[in-house]
């Protein structure tokens, strides 16, 4: 398959999710294929151990390295990408979901409990890149729900997957800017209107109003996102929003 997802963990019934939907039609199509597996079948002790409690003491359990490493071993090709979802970790971005759609496959290790002794990523990226990446500032029981979350943004790019390319392009972010309002028929619902430029035929006129309604959300919704863009990005009309 052009595309290969790993993914470790020791909920394997979490990730069921990736099988439906358009990954799941990805995969039939042969777009994708995702693989699962449980971080347990590395474990060689009577009660498959996979965590221990920290060095240095405090709350929670740490997970082990050396399931990790037989695991890792056993799934990931050199030079895959290696991803370990983390509260600690850089932001994964829309940037970095369309970076990671032109590699040929990712390998995502899933951690629980006070997350995966550190000396498992150290030693990965001898063979190949390492993101410790976060979803988002909130703190989530293990990595399996921010994985559902990554592979759909990142398979969603992949040549052939969505069927129309332009949905893809005028993604929110996809230009550092959030999308403005979509509406369908009927023109007046329940006393609220379709703005009238949309109905004009103006294309031009159109694309105008989108682009400052793209320009008033992202103000008002995400000011850090106008804030960060490059330099030219903004032109004199923009700007006049
Ligand atoms: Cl990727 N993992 C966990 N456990 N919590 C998170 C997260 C990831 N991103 C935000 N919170």
């Amino acid at each position: 398959v052009p595309f290969r997802v790993d993914v470790v963990t020791i909920f394997p019934e979490y990730l069921t999710p990736l099988r439906q939907s358009l990954l799941g039609k990805a995969a039939e199509r042969g777009l994708v294929g995702v693989e699962v597996h449980d971080l347990r079948q590395w474990t060689d002790d009577l009660h498959r151990t996979v965590d221990d409690a920290p060095y240095g003491g405090g709350p929670g359990m740490v997970m082990k390295p050396e399931p990790w490493a037989r695991a890792l071993e056993a799934v990931r090709s050199p030079g895959t990408r290696l991803v370990v979802p983390t509260p600690a970790g850089r932001p994964f971005t829309q940037a970095v979901a369309a970076a990671w759609a032109t590699e040929p496959g990712l390998v995502f290790a899933c951690g629980r409990y006070e997350g995966i002794d550190q000396r498992v990523a150290d030693w990965a990226a001898g063979a190949g890149p390492v993101s410790e990446v976060s979803i988002g500032d909130y703190v989530l029981a293990g990595g399996e729900s921010a994985v559902l979350v990554m592979v759909e943004a990142v398979t969603r790019l992949l040549p052939g997957v969505v069927g129309n390319r332009e949905s893809v392009e005028y993604d929110s972010h996809a230009d550092g800017l959030l999308e403005g309002p979509s509406y369908t028929r009927p023109a007046s619902w329940r006393g609220h209107e379709v703005p009238a430029v949309l109905l004009s035929g103006d294309h031009a006129a159109i694309a105008r109003w989108r682009r400052a309604e793209s320009l008033r959300r992202t103000a008002a919704r995400r000011p850090d996102l106008l804030a960060a863009l490059p330099d030219g990005a903004l032109t004199d009309d923009d700007r006049a929003v």
